[in-house]
C-alpha cells in the first residue's frame, strides 16, 4: 500500500492551542448582539436572524455576471471574487449572515485531489477513491493550502455590519466521502453504503483521512475570522439511523470537538434527516439546521427527547437544548407573494412553539436546503423582510 501520508493526523493533533484560540478570537469581529449569535445563545436578538443556503450563486445575475468566465473551483480561489460573490446576497437582501462563497470539495482541491465542479453536475472526481492505495494516497489539506480563502474572509469582514455575520463551512464525512468513492453526484450512494457494509474498515480509514482535513478547513475559516461554522452533512439522510450512529457519527463528533475550544457557534444540517436529528444533534453542535419537511416544533422536541436519552443511557453527548435553523420549503420561494407571507409566518410560529415550549433556545431563519436557481431574487429579498417583520 502507497501511503504519502505516513503519519495520519492523530485526535489530539486536531484541537487547536491556545495561541490558534487567541488569534481566532482577535479576528472575530462581530457584535456579541448579532441577532445570529444572540439566537443560539437563547437571548432575545433585535430581530429574528435569517440567512439562506446557496444565497450566494446563481439565483443572482450580479453572480452570473461575475461568474461569466471564471470557472466554479477558480472562483474559489480568488480572493477578491470569493469576496464579492459572499457579499452580493448580503447587500441585496440584508441578510443577518454571510455563507461564505467556497465549496465542500475546496479543501480537497486545495489539498491536490484532482477533483472540478462541472457546470450542472457539481463536484466530479479525476478517479474515484475505492481502494486502500487510493485511501493512503488521499492527501490531508495544510493550513498554508488555504490562504486564498484566508485572504477572501479578511475582504468579507472589511464590509460587513458589526450585526451581520459571517458563517464558514464545510463538508461533513460522509457527504465528502460519497463525491469522493462515487466520483461524482450520486442518485442513491449505492457505491459509497456498499463500501461501509463490504469494507467497513476501508470505509474507517477513509473517514480517518477526511477528518483531519475538515477539521482544518473550518479551523483556517474560524483564524481567518468566521463567526460561526455550519457543518453540512447534505447526504447523511441516505442513511439509516444505526448506520448514522455506527459509520459517521463518531467522526462529526470528532471535528465538532476540535472547534469546540474557539467558542463559535456550530450549525449542523443534512438533508432527509427527520429520522436522524436527534443523533445529529448528539455529536454536539450549537444550533440544528432541519430541512422542510419535520415542522421546527416536532424537530426540537425529537432532539431535545433523543438528547436526554441519550444521556440517560450513558451515551455520548450531552443534554440541553439547541437552537433551531430552517426551514421553508425553497419551492415557497417560487410561489408568490402571500404564500411567501403565509408561509414564512407559519415557519417562524412553529420555531416560537419550540421555544416556548423549551425545546430550542433560539431560531435562525432559513430556508430548508439551497436556494433554486429559477428563484426570483426579489422574492428572496421579500422572503428576509417578512421573517424581519415576524
Ligand atoms: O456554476 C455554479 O454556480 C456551480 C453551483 C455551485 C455553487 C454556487 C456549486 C457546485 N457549489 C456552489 C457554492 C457552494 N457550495 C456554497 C456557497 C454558496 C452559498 O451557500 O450561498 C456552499 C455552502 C456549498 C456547499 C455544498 N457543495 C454542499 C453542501 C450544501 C448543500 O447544498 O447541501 C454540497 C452537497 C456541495 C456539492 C455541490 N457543489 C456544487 C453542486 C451543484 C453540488 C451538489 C451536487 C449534487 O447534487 O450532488
Amino acid at each position: 500500500m502507497v501511503d504519502q501520508n505516513p503519519s495520519p493526523v492523530g485526535v489530539a493533533d486536531l484541537h487547536p492551542t491556545d495561541e490558534a484560540i487567541a488569534t481566532a478570537r482577535a479576528a472575530r469581529r462581530a457584535s456579541s448582539d448579532a441577532p445570529l449569535l444572540a439566537a443560539v445563545r437563547g437571548d432575545i436578538p433585535s430581530r429574528r436572524p435569517v440567512w439562506m443556503m446557496r444565497q450566494a450563486g446563481r439565483s443572482l445575475p450580479e453572480y452570473r455576471e461575475l461568474r461569466r468566465e471564471v470557472g466554479m473551483l477558480d472562483s474559489c480561489f480568488r480572493p477578491d471574487l470569493l469576496a464579492e460573490i459572499t457579499l452580493q446576497p448580503v447587500r441585496r437582501h440584508d441578510a443577518d449572515a454571510a455563507i461564505l462563497f467556497s465549496d465542500i470539495v475546496v479543501p480537497l482541491k486545495a489539498a491536490g485531489v484532482g477533483v472540478d465542479i462541472v457546470a450542472g453536475r457539481g463536484p466530479v472526481l479525476e478517479s474515484p477513491v475505492r481502494t486502500a492505495e487510493a485511501v493512503g494516497a488521499l492527501p490531508v489539506v495544510e493550513p498554508s493550502q488555504l490562504e486564498a480563502v484566508v485572504e477572501g474572509i479578511g475582504g468579507i469582514l472589511g464590509e460587513l455590519r458589526d450585526d451581520q455575520v459571517l458563517i464558514g463551512f464545510a463538508g461533513a464525512p460522509f457527504t465528502l466521502a460519497s463525491y469522493l468513492i462515487e466520483g461524482g453526484p450520486s442518485k442513491n450512494h449505492g457505491v459509497t453504503k456498499a463500501m461501509m457494509y463490504s469494507r467497513p474498515e476501508l470505509w474507517h480509514a477513509l473517514m480517518e483521512k477526511l477528518t483531519p482535513t475538515v477539521v482544518r478547513f473550518l479551523q483556517v475559516q474560524i483564524e481567518a475570522g468566521a463567526d460561526a461554522v455550519q457543518l453540512f452533512d447534505s447526504w447523511a439522510g441516505f442513511l439509516s439511523l444505526r448506520d448514522y450512529r455506527e459509520f459517521v457519527a463518531p467522526y462529526s463528533r470528532r471535528i465538532i470537538d476540535a472547534v469546540r475550544p474557539y467558542g463559535v457557534p456550530v450549525i449542523h444540517f443534512g438533508v432527509n434527516t427527520g429520522e436522524l436529528l436527534g443523533e445529529m444533534a448528539a455529536v454536539g453542535p450549537d444550533v440544528i439546521g432541519v430541512d422542510w419537511k419535520t415542522p421546527l416544533d416536532v424537530a426540537a422536541r425529537r432532539v431535545t427527547a433523543s438528547l436526554a436519552e441519550n444521556v440517560e443511557a450513558g451515551g455520548p453527548g450531552s443534554p440541553g437544548v439547541r437552537a433551531i435553523q430552517g426551514n421553508l420549503d425553497p419551492a415557497i420561494l417560487l410561489a408568490g407573494p402571500d404564500v411567501i407571507r403565509d408561509q414564512v409566518a407559519r415557519v417562524c410560529a412553529e420555531a416560537d412553539r419550540a421555544v416556548a415550549a423549551g425545546d430550542a433556545r433560539g431560531h435562525i431563519f432559513n430556508l430548508g436546503h439551497g436556494v433554486l436557481p429559477e428563484t426570483d431574487p426579489d422574492a428572496i429579498t421579500r422572503a428576509f423582510a417578512e421573517v424581519h417583520g415576524q
